[in-house]
């Protein structure tokens, strides 16, 4: 049962002016497509053929780099697509369980905010910033480099993610070239927070 590539649920042009078409365009036709299908070719007559992308995750030490890179490549974006709204945003936060979860345990949604873009502007060359649940309920923020993620049984810290901004140079470098900040800075108004809500009541 190989995996196939979700459909963008918004137009490219969606997310415009914070994310551009273009880029769009590219990130899930080309890139993600193309995690899919490396994916689905390095599992191909192995043990792993058939199971769950959280399954290949979760025991992803004993498996090959190619899996690793395309499992967590295709997993990641998956989220990635759909945690982005073009009725994304702070606003669409207020009032969600997550939303009290981070003024509770991360400070605040300000505190929050910093702490975040912070671990994507210093996650060095290609990787992921994440807002995770951890075993005991709790947020955690982290980051992870290139397509690995803290479902992975090699990651530093482990937990469900729910959030997730991708900040390799493929996924910001049309718009903003090497300006990664104010492609951080314009996810925060795209954040579908609706999703990250479901996400984090699932999680906990
Ligand atoms: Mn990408």
């Amino acid at each position: 049962m190989a995996f196939t590539l979700p459909a963008l649920p918004y137009a490219f042009d969606a997310l415009e002016p914070h994310i551009d078409a273009r880029t769009m365009e590219i990130h899930h036709g080309k890139h993600h497509a193309a995690y899919t299908n490396n994916l689905n070719a390095a599992l191909a007559g192995g043990e792993h053929e058939n199971a769950s992308i959280e399954t290949i995750l979760a025991n992803i030490s004993k498996l090959t780099p190619a899996i690793r890179n395309n499992g967590g490549g295709f997993y990641n974006h998956n989220l990635f697509w759909e945690i982005m709204s073009p009725n994304g945003g702070p606003d669409a936060a207020k009032g969600t369980e997550v939303a009290a979860a981070i003024d509770t345990e991360l400070g605040g949604m300000d505190a929050f905010k910093k702490d975040f873009a912070a671990a994507g502007a210093t996650r060095f060359g290609s990787g992921w910033a994440w807002l995770c649940v951890d075993a005991d309920g709790k947020l955690f923020i982290t980051s992870s480099p290139n397509q690995d993620n803290p479902l992975m049984d090699i990651a530093e810290k482990k937990g469900t993610p729910i959030l997730g901004l991708d900040v390799w140079e493929h996924a910001y470098y049309l718009n903003y070239q090497n300006r990664r900040p104010d492609y951080i800075e314009a996810f925060f108004s795209v954040i579908n927070w609706g999703e990250v809500n479901r996400r984090y009541l699932a999680a906990k």
